[in-house]
């Protein structure tokens, strides 16, 4: 899943893709180096960012997605946690919807099953403005687990048609917390796991790179990783990177 945001202030390409032809343009450069889903994204939710007015969002990624969905060329995502964005994106064509907060809206479940349109439930603690203030846990697996499991359950159940389960790294999660969550991911399943780690924090806290753009090594270590221990889906803003290092993995294992 290659990653197109269309913000001002995302913490690692804010301001780029904000244009929405230079965004689509972005979308499909992705798709030729080999991204199968381009997630676009109007609302930045990096530590300490500020919630974004729900017509300023869509603006920013309707002419996106209807863009890159009437190319044909990839599988459109609209990564968003507000359901009425998520409509006016699939009725432009989003084929999939990327919620962080994990179905916070009681209006998205429905919609996406009225829709037919499966989605990403992510795991997000608390508020993306307060969540990296000392978040705790007393078992960070077993409490990330159990809730992923709720709502992927209460999804199906209203008749969304499949989900995919993402334990949130750095969404209210110290380095410890993202460190075990990503040494645990096969206790995620039944469903589908998507990793989303690219060019975060914790690569810095872990390995010593202050600058985002710097933390390409450091993603592809988590993302192969999380590619051998049974995730589905990584979600990376480096497509072609990404797509050398699965290629490698994927003859090495056989597959
Ligand atoms: N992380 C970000 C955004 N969307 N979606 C899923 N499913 N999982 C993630 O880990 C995830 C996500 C944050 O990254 P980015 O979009 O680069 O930054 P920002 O939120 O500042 O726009």
């Amino acid at each position: 899943m290659g990653v197109v945001n269309t913000t001002p202030d995302s913490f690692s390409d804010g301001g780029e893709h904000l244009e929405p032809g230079v965004a689509v343009a972005h979308g499909i450069s992705l798709g030729a180096a080999g991204a199968l889903i381009v997630d676009v994204g109007g609302e930045s939710t990096r530590p300490g960012s500020e919630p974004v007015e729900v017509e300023t969002e869509a603006a920013r990624v309707l002419p996106v997605v209807a863009e890159l969905a009437r190319r044909g060329d990839v599988v459109v995502s609209v990564d968003t946690r507000h359901a009425v964005v998520a409509e006016r994106a699939i009725r432009a064509g989003a084929h999939l919807v990327n919620d962080v907060s994990g179905l916070r809206d009681p209006d998205m479940a429905p919609l996406c099953a009225a829709e037919g349109v499966p989605v990403v439930i992510g795991h997000l603690r608390g508020e993306p403005r307060t969540m990296q203030d000392a978040p705790h846990y007393d078992d960070v697996v077993a409490e990330v687990g159990a809730h992923l499991s709720s709502q992927a359950g209460r999804a199906l159940a209203a008749g969304v048609p499949s989900v995919v389960v993402d334990p949130g790294i750095g969404f209210g999660k110290t380095v410890e917390h993202n460190v075990l969550l990503l040494r645990a991911l096969e206790r995620f399943g039944p469903h589908p796991v998507l990793v989303g780690a690219s060019r975060k924090g914790f690569i810095h806290h872990v390995a010593d790179a202050p600058d985002p753009k710097d933390r390409l090594a450091g993603t592809l270590a988590v993302h192969v990783w999380a590619a051998m221990h049974g995730a589905a889906i990584v979600r990376a803003h480096d497509v072609a990177e990404h797509r050398q290092a699965l290629s490698v993995l994927h003859r090495l294992r056989g597959v």
